[in-house]
This record gives structure tokens, sequence and C-alpha cells, in this order.
């Protein structure tokens, strides 16, 4: 039998490039697996995915796909990050002129008659938007019997390697798939034990707008429009984004055949699909763009990976992957060796399983590198890349009243600041639409957004009125462009990209806030994300003004401003403005009710007291300002989680989501409660966490596991009050371990490892030179470090 090349052609070039490659990234592999036990860091299954819930995510940050690992028929769903329903529309209400009118009835105490007006003239329009597509399916059918045998399905998240085995038929198949950042396409690839034992018909499908042709004998290209049917408050209906899938099939022995929309495989040794999906969105516009052919870009990724071998690809694929997940390694002892949802399953029936506490915050890494870089330019969404509906639960949108920031916790201090730098350009691309929000909606200076947004760069209000009013979001993401700063000491990143954006949402603040009864200088309209309380008198609203967590994220800009200021220079006039700004904002209150952290300007009684959200605890956590330095509020604090939990788990009166339990164990690392924050992530695991350990709302959202793995890392250093906390909460469980790699502010690398619950060691890397202060314990040490220079201490 005639063999035919595979999709890659291996020229002498390319197989001598083939070897560097694969000596450098076996190199990479063996220094890494000196750290680490594969199983530790493996996601593993004996029988294939149920659904897409149970299937396993792989991501290059544009493209996704989940792995189903079906024996017969195997359904791969894919997934583009720009690819979404809608169009580009500045949706703000010309608001601005009854803007001190709500406000005066807001100051005044009539926040119903406010929340009247509000709603006759600030409701943008539209005033929802569209929600995220998938490409589609990658379907094949196997030629073989149907009864399996040692079946296996894995995700190594050191390789990023997706990879089902099983024998059928005397002959054992492989497949492994991967998702390229290098090349920008997704590579699977089947083999079998027997010569020639692959026969199989191979599919791309999508449920509407699309057509899939064969455009030669060995590749398929879907043709695709978004079609928005009419959808109140969902602004235009008809053809929209455009966009385009493409495989690429090769193979060693037998043929490859194409038929309608198919491809067929007889006999081969061998099969390697390449696979690529490309949309007409332009991040630098936000917005379509009409001289983009998707299907072309499509054919120009598959042509420029078409000049490299598999094994070059791959080898490629594995040192850029392993390099950036390897950089944090994290161990307890060794795993069992059990399947993922047999460990799980323990979990959710009483027991314990600290190393799948381990694998949860590695996965959580994984996720966020994954739906978070370049070659993609989108922020991790409410699914990070991964959605299967053509309306997906919430868009699978960006949420900023919690769960985008949220996504974003791990990125610093887990040792992936290439993840944050995608949320830092979206952010700033965010703003000349959020100036058009601020002075149109809300009539002040400067930028600002709402409690979402959409890859079109939406910043007016959505949803509703009542809850979608939400101006403190954009001085809120300014802050992450300061952390960003704060753990990667970068001027030029300071001064050209956190910086302005950080002074512009200030602008807002201080040309939107204005002064209540008392003198305080407060926000309004304004609203606790997406709480309600009860008026003296009974009725109850959701506006308000100078709620606790807008006070906190302004207090926290501004003080962010005046910092920047000290590092740039040439900023007096506005810090002048930010002092006197400073001075007037109204002070943290402890309710006389509860002993809890008042959440609203006033103590008013609350209406849901389990309520998910927990906006109020900003300054524990991601804040700064409630810290052990003061123990009021460090009490109360601890005071208002216990009573959302009570509600919550006892009386479920409010509502319970994997998020809301992940911002818990933040809360808890904070207030540096071990026992607490260790009992937090079990439940976590236990309540919210399906089989392929994705977290749920439900359903299925990605917050969840970002938040939980930020929460796992803040257990274990902490660096938000200018002194490096090591093991600031360890749980009395979690007795012996080490972790490497992870992040402080100031630009600095830590490892530890402790043994029955006590520091054993630890390891510095700064990039400057620096005096820092370590707390463990009860004891502060000062320590000069040398740029470069690692500095280590053992105990005696
Ligand atoms: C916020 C939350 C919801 C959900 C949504 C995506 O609005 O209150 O619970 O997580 O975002």
């Amino acid at each position: 039998m005639k063999t035919k090349p595979t999709c890659f052609t291996a020229g002498r070039a390319a197989r001598l490039r083939a070897r560097l490659v694969l000596l450098c990234a076996l190199v990479c592999t063996s220094l890494s697996m000196a750290a680490r036990s594969a199983a530790d860091y493996t996601l593993w299954y004996n029988r294939p995915a149920a659904d897409w819930n149970h299937a396993l995510p792989i991501g290059n940050g544009r493209l996704g796909a989940m792995v189903g690992g079906g024996i017969v028929q195997e359904t791969i769903w894919l997934n583009e990050e720009s690819l979404w329903g809608g169009t580009k529309v500045q949706a703000d209400a010309d608001a601005a002129a009854h803007i001190p009118e709500v406000q005066r009835l807001l100051l005044d105490g009539k926040p119903r008659e406010a929340g009247a007006l509000a709603n006759k003239h600030m409701a943008s329009k539209p005033l929802r938007i569209r929600s995220n597509q998938p490409v589609g399916e990658l379907v094949f059918d196997m030629m073989h019997g149907a009864g399996a045998k040692n079946y296996r399905r894995a995700l190594d998240l050191t390789t990023g390697m997706a990879t089902v085995d099983y024998e059928a038929d005397g002959v054992r198949y492989h497949r492994e798939m991967f998702a390229s950042a290098d090349n920008d396409v997704m590579v699977l690839r089947l083999s079998a034990s027997r010569p020639g034992a692959l026969t199989m018909r191979i599919r791309m499908t999508r449920s509407q707008d699309a057509v899939t042709t064969a455009v030669n004998d060995s590749t398929l290209l879907m043709n695709g429009q978004v079609y928005d049917l009419p959808k109140a408050q969902c602004g235009p209906a008809g053809l929209h984004m455009r966009f385009a899938g493409m495989v690429r099939a090769g193979h060693r022995g037998g043929t490859l055949k194409a038929g309608t929309g198919t491809l067929y495989v007889q006999g081969a040794d061998e099969v390697t699909l390449v696979i690529t999906a490309a949309t007409d969105y332009n991040f630098a516009k936000m917005d379509t763009d009409a001289s983009i052919d998707p299907a072309r870009r499509c054919a120009d990724i598959i042509a420029a990976t078409a000049t490299s071998s598999y094994d070059v690809v791959k080898a490629r694929h594995t040192a850029g992957h392993s390099a950036m997940m390897n950089r944090v390694t994290f161990h307890m002892g060794t795993a069992p060796d059990l399947p993922t949802d047999e460990r799980l399953k323990r979990v959710r029936e009483g027991g314990d399983d600290i190393n799948l506490a381990v694998l949860y915050f590695q996965y959580g890494r994984y996720l966020l590198m994954n739906s978070s870089r370049k070659p993609g330019v989108l922020p991790a969404n409410l699914q990070g890349l991964w959605n299967k509906d053509m309306a997906a639960a919430w868009n699978a949108d960006f949420h900023t009243n919690i769960n985008l920031q949220m996504n974003y916790w791990p990125a610093e201090v887990c040792n992936l600041p290439e993840t944050a730098d995608i949320l830092s350009h979206f952010i700033n691309g965010l703003r000349p639409s959020g100036e058009i929000t601020a002075s149109r909606t809300y009539g002040a200076k400067g930028w600002t957004m709402n409690h979402l947004t959409d890859p079109y760069g939406r910043t007016a209000i959505s949803d509703a009125v009542a809850w979608g009013t939400f101006p403190i979001a954009g001085p809120w993401m300014a802050l992450h462009q300061w952390e960003h700063y704060r753990f990667n000491p970068d001027r030029r990143y300071l001064a050209e990209e956190a910086y302005p954006s950080m002074r512009s949402a200030a602008e807002f603040l201080l040309t939107f806030m204005v002064k209540d009864k008392n003198g305080h200088l407060v926000t309004a309209p304004s609203n606790s994300p997406e709480n309600s309380y009860r008026l003296p008198d009974g009725t109850t609203a959701q506006l308000t003004y100078g709620a606790t967590m807008d006070i906190q994220i302004a207090r926290e800009l501004f003080q962010a401003c005046l910092e920047a200021g000290k590092v740039l220079g040439g900023t007096a006039d506005f810090d002048r403005q930010l002092r006197r700004a400073l001075n007037e904002l109204p002070p943290l209150r402890v309710s006389q009710r509860y002993g809890t952290i008042q959440e609203w300007i006033e103590d008013y009684e609350e209406i849901e007291p389990g309520h998910r959200h927990i906006s109020h605890l900003f300054g524990l956590y991601p804040g700064t300002t409630i810290t052990a330095a003061d123990t009021t509020f460090f009490n109360a604090a601890r005071r208002t989680i216990e009573r959302r939990r009570y509600y919550n788990e006892v009386e479920r009166r409010g509502s319970y989501t994997g998020w809301s339990r992940a911002w818990m164990i933040n809360f808890y690392a904070r207030l540096h409660d071990g026992k607490a924050a260790g009992e937090n992530v079990r439940l976590l695991l236990a309540k919210t966490t399906q089989d392929n350990l994705f977290n749920v709302h439900p359903p299925f959202q990605i917050d969840g596991n970002f938040g939980g793995t930020a929460g796992i890392a803040e257990m274990l250093l902490q660096s938000h009050e200018g002194v490096l906390r090591l093991l600031p909460a360890l749980p009395p469980t979690w007795a012996d371990g080490n972790i490497d790699g992870l992040c402080a502010r100031g630009g600095i690398t830590v490892g530890m490892t402790w043994e029955k619950g006590k520091l054993k060691s630890y390891r510095l890397l700064s990039t400057t030179s620096q005096r820092v202060r370590v707390a463990y314990g009860g004891t502060t040490r000062t320590i000069r470090l040398t740029a470069g220079k690692p500095y280590e201490w053992k105990a005696e």
C-alpha cells in the first residue's frame, strides 16, 4: 500500500529542527519531573465523558476544545474566544442631565423614587447583550467493535495533552490532542497497535448558521455567519459575525478521501488532524471587520503548520506549555492512584483528599493560562473559553461585579503574569467606550463601565437599571492594573498602560461622587452587587448611595494613584485632589444590628442575609484595608462571613454558588484561619465541583475554579500588607508539603517547605535589590535581597 505523508511534511530542515526542539522539551520535562510525580497533576477516568460537562478542556488562549473521549463516536466541542452574537453599539442613554436629581433623591433617603427616575432615564438601548457561541463539534466515528477494554482518558496538566486509550477488537488505540499556542492550532493524533486499523469518518458540525464542505480530499471547511434572531432588548437582529472552522487530515498508510462535508479514512496506521477556527473580530476595533476573511485565516494558519512535522509541533507545544505551567510546583505527599471522579466522590461523601486540592490548584492555573494568553486577545469569560451553548448561561460574558475580577485573582500570585497582560489590554480597550459612558450616563469625566461587558467593549448599563448600575466597575478594573504593576514592578508598564487608566478611573470618581448629609464624599447611584435592603418604612430597594464596596474601592484606587504618582512624578495637582477626596470618604462602619461590617451607608435591615455576594468585605479580599492591625474590623469581617454562611448553609436564606464559596477561602486565608480555609476548600470540592473539576455556579462557571486557586495560594503566601507572610493560613490537615514559584508583590518569587505544620525552609528570589520583611508565626524579620540572587533560609 502506498504511504502518503502526514499533513506535516517532514523535510530535512524540519527534521533537524524537530530534533532540537525535542531535545529542549526533554530537558525541560526531565527537570520538572524531578519535582513532581505525573499522577499528581493528571486528571484521569476509566470511562468516556457522559456529556460536555464531563469532558476535558484544552486551550491555547484563543482556541479551546472539550475532549469527550467517546469510543466508537468521539465528540470534541470547539471554541474560538471571539465568536459572539450581537454587534457593537454605544448603548448609553443620555442620562447625565438627570443624574443630579437621581442623586438628590438617593441622598434624601428616597431610593424608590430615585429608582423610578433612573429607570426612566438611565436604561441603555439595547439593554442586553447577546451570547458567546461555540464553533461547533468535531465528530468522528470509528469503524471498530463497540466493546472496549482497558479504557483510560486523561489530561496531563504539565504537558497540556489530553489522551484516550483503549482496546477494541484486540487492537490498542491511542489518541492524543493538544492546543498549540505557537502554531495557533489544535492537533489530534490517532494511532493503533495494528497497522491499517484506523478506519473512520470525520465531520465538523454546528447546529445552526454554518455549512461544512470538503475543499479537497483532506480538508473540511466550515463557513458560518451568526444569525441573530429578533430578541427583546438585545439590539439588531440579522446576519452578523462571520466565522470559519477548518480541519485538515493527514494519514500514514491507507487512504483518505472526501465525501459531502465528510472525510473518510480507510485502513490507516496513523491519522493526524489539525484544527483551527477564526472569526472576523478585530480586537483593535473591538468590532467585526469586513476586511477579515475567516476562512482565509484558517487556511493560512493550517498552511503554516503544515511546514513542520507533527513531532516538531508537539515538542514546541510541550516545551512552551510546560515552561509556563511548571513555574509553580506544589506537593503534599502522594496523590492516591485513583480516577479523579472516584477521588471526588470520596470527598463528596465526607472524606478528605488534600492532594485533590493540589490538583485543583494546578488545574486553576492550567485553565487560566489556556483561556487567557497569546495568541488570544480576550480575557477569560464566565466559562474561560469553553462553552457549548448558543445561548450560554449569562451569555458566557465578562461580568464585572465580581466574576471577571475573580478570574484574575490567581493571575499574579500563581505566576501567570501573561494572563494579566491580556486583561490589562482589554481594560484599556474598554476605555474609549468607557469615557462615553462616564459622560453620557453619569455626567462625569474619565472612564468607567458597569456590571458586564462583551468583546464589543460594552460599558453601558446592562440588563436592568436596578442592579446593572455599577459605576464602580471601572475603578475596580483599574486596580487590577495597579496590582499587575505591584507584582511586576515595571515603570514602563505603569507609565504607559496602568497609570493612564487608573488616573482616568479616579477622575471619573472625583467628578461623579457627591457629598452626603454628613459631608462625606459618596458614589450615587450605587449598588452593593445584586443585594437589596429594607428601608425603615418596610419597603425594599436596590439602588443606593455610597455602598461600602464602592468606598473601599475608591479608597484603594486613590491610594494606588498616589503611590503610582510617587513612582512616576509630576502628579502634584492631581495628588492634592486625591488626598482631599481620601479625607472626605465615609469611614468603614460596624453594623449595630449584627456586629458585621456594614454593607450600606446606613445600617439597613438585610433582605437576604445569606446573599452570595459579600461585597462589603472587598477590603478584606481582594482589597487590602481590613487587616489584623485593626481588630474591630477584622473581627467584624469574621462575623460577616459567619452570618452569611449561617443563613446560606443552615437557614437556606440565600443562594449558594461555587464562586461565593471560593471567595470564602480567600476571606479565611486573610483572617489567618487555616482550619476554616481548608474546610472551605473541601466544601468547594464536595459541593460545587463537577467530575472534570469544573466549578459550578451551577451551571459551570469558571470563576469558582479561579477563586479557589487564588484562595489556596493566599493560604500559603500573602504580601498585601507590605510584608511577606509565609503560611499564614495553613490548615492542620495540610501538615507536610512544599510549594515553589508563587509570586509576591515587589517582584519576588517564593518557595517554601513545611513539616508537621511548621515552616522548614524558604527561598526568595527578587528581580530588584530591596529590603523585605518576612513574617511567619509571631515573628517578623527584615531581609536584604539582592537582585537575581536567591536568599535561602532553613530551620535549625
Ligand atoms: C453575578 C452573580 C451571579 C452570576 C453572574 C454571572 O451577577 O450574582 O450569581 O455569577 O454574575
